[in-house]
């Protein structure tokens, strides 16, 4: 009936949110397309989702998303995982394919980093931010953890946080001040109340679908035809737009477009006899 749960990404979007929810009196918060990908967790290197990985070493409760806003991996000195706030400068641990057994990982505690800055300055004097395949591999990063300083080290595992219901990952979402703040470590949906909050995805609420506009392009093409006098026979009229509408779909381009003949009228050439 619809395309699909509403997306709201541009300044058009808003406009048309708006005159809906003005013309129908909408008051209470309404569901949106945001959800929170909870399910894409991977490593950095070669982009392995987690998911496809037979290892994982999460901490009790973990990943927990504390706060709403933690979508990058660390290891701590006991060798569990945790989800942690991926602009908290941290140590982390760096991953060299080019050298064999222990000294492949390298720990590093200055300078300390963000995830993202961890991870540049891993792929340009190493290979990448650490991952972690197997409990043997967990272990040796456990004892480089402790016999470092500090609690926590960045890893190469990360996150993609909210994103449309299509699949597309959202940019500069209008956020009430305060959210999102995954209330109870339960709220992996987006709802619109004024501006976005993020909400428990069992409560009952209101939603908003979106409709794509359909585009109305026309083309006009222009045919010079010698002919008798057949080209005015509507059956010749008929073969040509067949034709023509082959084409079209050998090169698929044909896509609920109708063809139509527009005759003009016969303008009279001054060589004309
Ligand atoms: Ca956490
Ligand atoms: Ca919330």
């Amino acid at each position: 009936m619809y395309a699909d749960l509403a997306t709201i990404a541009s300044d058009y979007d808003w406009v048309r949110l708006n005159r809906v929810l003005s013309s129908q009196g909408v008051t209470e918060p309404f569901w949106i397309g945001l959800y929170h990908d909870i399910q894409s967790w991977r490593w950095s290197l070669d982009e392995v989702p987690l998911a496809n990985t037979v290892f994982t070493n999460w901490g009790p409760g973990d990943p927990d998303n504390n706060y709403g806003y933690e979508s990058c991996g660390i290891i701590n000195y006991a060798g569990q995982w945790w989800d942690a706030y991926c602009f908290d400068i941290r140590p982390f641990i760096c991953f060299n394919g080019n050298i064999s057994g222990a000294g492949r990982f390298i720990g590093v505690t200055s300078p300390m980093l963000t995830w993202s800055e961890a991870r540049a300055y891993c792929r340009q004097l190493h290979t990448d931010l650490a991952t972690v395949t197997n409990s043997a591999e967990n272990d040796l990063l456990m004892q480089l953890a402790s016999q470092m300083s500090s609690i926590c080290y960045w890893t190469g595992l990360y996150r993609d946080t909210w994103k449309w219901s299509d699949g597309t990952k959202t940019l500069n979402l209008n956020w009430t001040t305060g959210q999102p703040n995954n209330l109870y470590r339960n709220e992996d949906c987006g709802m619109h109340s004024g501006l976005f909050q993020d909400d428990k995805c069992s409560n009952l609420r209101m939603f908003m679908c979106h409709t794509i506009p359909p585009v109305r392009e026309r083309q006009t093409i222009r045919l010079h035809v010698k002919s008798d006098g057949s080209v005015l026979d509507p059956a010749v009229q008929l073969s040509i737009l067949d034709r023509i509408k082959q084409k079209l779909e050998e090169n698929r381009v044909l896509m609920n477009t109708t063809l139509t003949w527009k005759v003009q009228p016969y303008r009279k050439k001054v060589d004309d006899p």
